[in-house]
């Protein structure tokens, strides 16, 4: 009894040390493909990464894009990633659609699971429904938000 309990012991020790092994094999994996992921144009924060393929069109072409690149519309939730997202946008020198939208009820915003926004960063006067057609975000340069038509073409910037 006495040996089978320090052999027991031995053993884990054995397999503590190779998952430390393998934890840190896979932490300099990540840290590789994070930088994959932030070059020439992506930016990472946090457990989110954003990236564009310089693709361009309408909010349902783009929001399947993401989709089927296993990601979504990029969606931001505070200022951090708001900023990431404006680089991109600043590097790229074009606006792109959010994972934002009131489709469903008119003035209500909300992600794409449906939930209301817990974060926003609208321009002056924005959102104003111009012309009563308008119930997706884009992102200017500046950072700010515009509501605008979904049938607008925009860079794609998902995230994932
Ligand atoms: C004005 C503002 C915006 C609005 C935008 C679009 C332009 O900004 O009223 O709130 O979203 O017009 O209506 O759409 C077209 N087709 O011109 C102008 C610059 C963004
Ligand atoms: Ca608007």
């Amino acid at each position: 009894k006495g040996d089978s309990g320090l052999s027991e012991v031995t053993l884990l020790k054995k397999q503590v040390s190779v998952l430390q092994g393998q934890l840190t094999a896979l932490q300099a994996s990540l840290s590789k493909y994070q930088k994959v992921a932030a070059f020439p144009s992506g930016r990472i924060v946090g457990n989110k990464a954003f990236v564009t393929s310089g693709y361009e069109g309408n909010f349902d072409d783009l929001k399947q894009r993401c989709l089927q690149a296993g990601g979504q519309l990029a969606s931001p939730r505070n200022a951090a990633e708001n900023a990431a997202i404006q680089q991109i946008v600043i590097l790229h020198n074009k606006p792109v659609f959010l994972g934002i939208n009131d489709i469903q009820t008119e003035g209500r915003f909300t992600y794409l699971n449906g939930d209301a926004i817990v974060y926003s960063n609208w321009q002056q006067g924005e959102p104003n429904n111009d012309k009563g057609r308008e119930n997706c975000v884009e992102i200017f340069v500046n950072g700010k938000w515009n509501d605008r038509s979904c049938g607008e073409k925009r860079l794609i910037l998902c995230e994932f």
